[in-house]
């Protein structure tokens, strides 16, 4: 049923518009035939790709269920309280809010409902694994707070610096103590934040856009047991779910969250995007995910250790979660960029990243970030990884004389195409 609609609307699309319909065709086969080592993506369930295009496309729902500005409301509600109660219980949260339309607009709206301009916010630096959304200057929350920067120690291990995180709260008294990243590849002390920040009666954030699904699997530590105030993840990272955001917080806050997000910062929610949501959290307490989580971190360790013994430097010596950083100019003297090109050139695909005090502009930092969860989508196992890491320590040393690497990327090609690629 579901593949005959999904053939239905290729065939609708390949009529209408074969300019976009060959496009996609191109982006399948790109993702079939390759090697997906981007930490943020993965491969969406194929019932959410399918909600992604149904009927709750068309409709406009503005408010929460119950109090809805617009009629016909019956089974958006159904699907919205799905949602919201579903993502309360995998993460034992008191209030969950599931209409930010992405990763930006859920951290914005927690920011809108607590801070007037100027007001301070403690997070962590961004070169050190922390996110453009946590205040970047050049971001547009970064123009009306005071965002100030914790950072980790590099000599450490990559620890977090837990006396300048004391020092900087109880100096400047932030609004709100922030943790979570997007290239930090360890497990976060959330009871050590909760403390520091209950010194001075900040609020307590954490974003675990990337590690959303092995929290709610308990693989990872949970800032909602550690009596955090707000909890943001994304859902289609970790959780295979549509792209979107997803709000936990203590009940007290359910209101300031609610109306930040609508009428604040939103119109009407993206239905098809909460349908798939609801469904998607309903799959992460199964214990098949469950089995998928607890390979994603296997996957990343057995990468770590491959990468490491081909003498490759990694951001804080290996990982504890689904991410990797690996330092390029340290290990082969070759900065991000021409990395993650050469490796895209075999059908490798990582991205550039900055490092702690990285030296280097973004556009050309010193390290590329890899991560595990979408080839572990595929059905790939820790002796898949020992393939994948040879494959990268080849492709990147021998990069002054590619013409040894003939055949290699039709290896890759093959490799990749054993494995399913769901819902594509
Ligand atoms: N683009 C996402 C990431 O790669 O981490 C979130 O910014």
């Amino acid at each position: 049923m579901l593949d005959s609609v999904l053939e239905k609307n290729r065939s609708y699309l390949q009529n209408t518009d074969p300019e976009v319909f060959n496009a996609l065709v191109g982006e399948e086969k790109r993702q079939r035939f390759g090697i997906e080592l981007i930490p943020s993506e993965n491969f969406a369930f194929p019932e959410v790709l399918a909600l992604l295009g149904s009927a709750f496309t068309n409709k406009y729902s503005e408010g929460y269920p119950g109090k809805r500005y617009y009629g016909g409301q019956d089974y958006t509600d159904i699907i919205e309280d799905l949602a919201r109660e579903r993502a309360k219980k995998i993460f034992r949260g008191e209030h969950a809010n599931v209409q930010p339309l992405s990763g930006s607009a859920m951290n914005q709206a927690i920011y809108h409902a607590y801070l007037d301009p100027g007001d301070t916010v403690l997070g962590m630096e961004l070169s050190h694994g922390g996110h453009l959304t946590h205040g970047a200057p050049v971001s547009h929350m970064g123009k009306i707070y005071n965002f100030l920067r914790y950072k980790t120690i590099i000599n450490k291990g990559g620890i977090i610096d837990w006396d300048e995180v004391e020092d900087l709260t109880l100096r400047y008294k932030p609004k709100i103590l922030l943790c979570g990243h997007s290239s930090y590849p360890k497990d976060l002390d959330y009871t050590k934040f909760k403390s520091i920040a209950d010194k001075v009666g900040a609020l307590t954030m954490a974003d675990v856009s990337h590690i959303g699904g092995w929290i709610a699997t308990n693989h990872l530590n949970n800032p909602l047991d550690a009596g955090f105030d707000f909890m943001t993840t994304t859902t289609h990272k970790s959780m295979r779910g549509p792209r979107g955001g997803l709000i936990l917080s203590k009940k007290e806050h359910a209101k300031k969250i609610d109306s930040s997000i609508f009428p604040g910062l939103q119109g009407g929610p993206h239905m098809n995007q909460v349908a798939a949501t609801a469904l998607t959290m309903k799959k992460v307490a199964t214990s098949e995910f469950n089995n998928y989580a607890l390979m994603v971190l296997k996957n990343a360790k057995k990468l770590a250790e491959e990468l490491l013994a081909e003498g490759f430097d990694l951001i804080t010596g290996g990982t504890e979660n689904h991410l990797i950083v690996i330092d390029t100019v340290k290990s082969l003297g070759l900065d991000g960029k021409k990395a993650e090109e050469l490796l895209d050139e075999y059908g490798i695909t990582t991205n550039k990243q900055v490092i702690p005090d990285d030296p280097n502009p973004p556009l050309r930092p010193s390290g590329i970030r890899l991560g595990t969860p979408a080839v572990t989508t595929r059905g790939m196992e820790e002796e898949d990884m020992k393939i994948i890491a040879k494959w990268i320590s080849k492709i990147l040393k021998e990069k002054e004389n590619l013409k040894s690497l003939t055949g290699l990327k039709n290896d890759i090609k093959n490799f990749s195409d054993k494995f399913v690629l769901p819902g594509i």
